[in-house]
């Protein structure tokens, strides 16, 4: 039997009020399980269509490195790649994702708590004219709905043909609170992935207001460069904008094989660790930060880990008065 060292005192506790309801506390202070089951609020119904489809990605648009005073050229940052993009009701047409979610990710698929979400998936990848899919970490759902592919075990939902389309059938439970990503997980996963196949689901509490600025910070990789929602160097990156007074979310993401360490100047937020500036997220790890702004200026964002923050994984935060 394997031992395990109980957490006690304070930070045990902190812990367990920070995974509130979603954690079974063990006698000894150990956090045994994330309750799955049990009677969820009763939530809505909400519907997304999602296309895999080909664009053409630049990485860096202006071709410079502000910082260094770098340059680079078109061959070196622009690639033809497949990325998901949300359309209207059953694909009648794209619509463009809203703002603050303009990267090289799919939309940002929200919900609360008790909803049910249908996401509807097409494979319009007439680039490559690989299989597809979509496979979501974060909810709940039947086997059909995960989307993974396994030889002789997954169904029709983990491996998407060109031309064809799955409906994939999620929960958000209460374990489900907060912010995850979704990604091609079909045979074609590895490739489709270092393209853009990926996106992020953001999932408010029963009761939880949403923020009033919601920004997603999707760190990855494309062409070598480190990339912030698929851009590299300030003046690419997005720049996110904000008010004092405004509640801001942070829903930061990670993938690919990086471990990175996301930071905010002029900021901190509160952690079961305590007041943080910096957070270490690795592959496909996801969390959200929250604050009310409170200080005007015009601030860096970017991963702390040197070279990725030289290789282009840094962006632009204003806070206007
Ligand atoms: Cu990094």
């Amino acid at each position: 039997m394997i031992a395990r060292r109980a957490l006690r005192g304070p930070r045990a506790l902190a812990l367990a009020a920070l995974a509130g309801a979603l954690a079974v506390v063990g006698a000894t202070g150990v956090l045994t399980s994330v309750a799955s089951g049990g009677p969820e609020p009763a939530g809505h119904v909400r519907e997304y269509w999602v296309a895999a489809v080909p664009v053409t990605w630049n990485v860096v648009p202006n071709g410079r490195n502000a910082i260094e005073g770098e340059s680079f050229t078109p061959d070196k940052t622009v690639f033809r790649t497949v990325v998901y993009r949300q359309y209207t009701k059953d694909f009648a047409k794209p619509i463009p994702n809203e703002a603050g979610d303009q990267g090289i990710q799919g939309p940002l698929i929200r919900g609360r708590v008790g909803d049910t979400l249908l996401v509807h998936f097409r494979n319009l990848d007439t680039l490559t004219n690989q299989p597809h899919s979509m496979h979501f970490h974060g909810v709940r759902y039947q086997f059909g709905s995960d989307g993974a592919y396994i030889p002789g075990f997954s169904g029709p939902g983990a491996n998407v043909k060109p031309g064809e389309s799955f409906t994939y059938r999620l929960v958000a439970e209460r374990a489900s609170e907060g912010v995850w990503p979704y990604h091609d997980h079909s045979p074609s996963m590895t490739e489709s992935i270092d393209g853009g196949l990926y996106g992020a689901l953001s999932i408010l509490g029963p009761n939880e207001r949403a923020p009033d600025k919601e920004f997603v910070v999707y760190l990855s990789s494309h062409l070598g460069f480190m990339t912030i929602d698929g851009r590299a160097f300030v003046g690419n990156t997005p720049v996110f904008h904000a008010k004092v007074g405004d509640v801001v979310q942070w829903d930061v993401l990670a993938i690919g094989d990086d471990f990175h360490t996301f930071h905010v100047h002029g900021h901190r937020w509160l952690t079961a660790d305590g007041p943080r500036d910096t957070q270490v997220i690795g592959p496909a790890e996801s969390y959200k930060i929250r604050w009310r702004e409170d200080i005007a200026g015009t601030w860096l964002y970017h991963c702390h880990v040197e070279s990725h923050m030289m290789n282009g994984m840094i962006g632009i935060y204003r806070v206007s008065r």
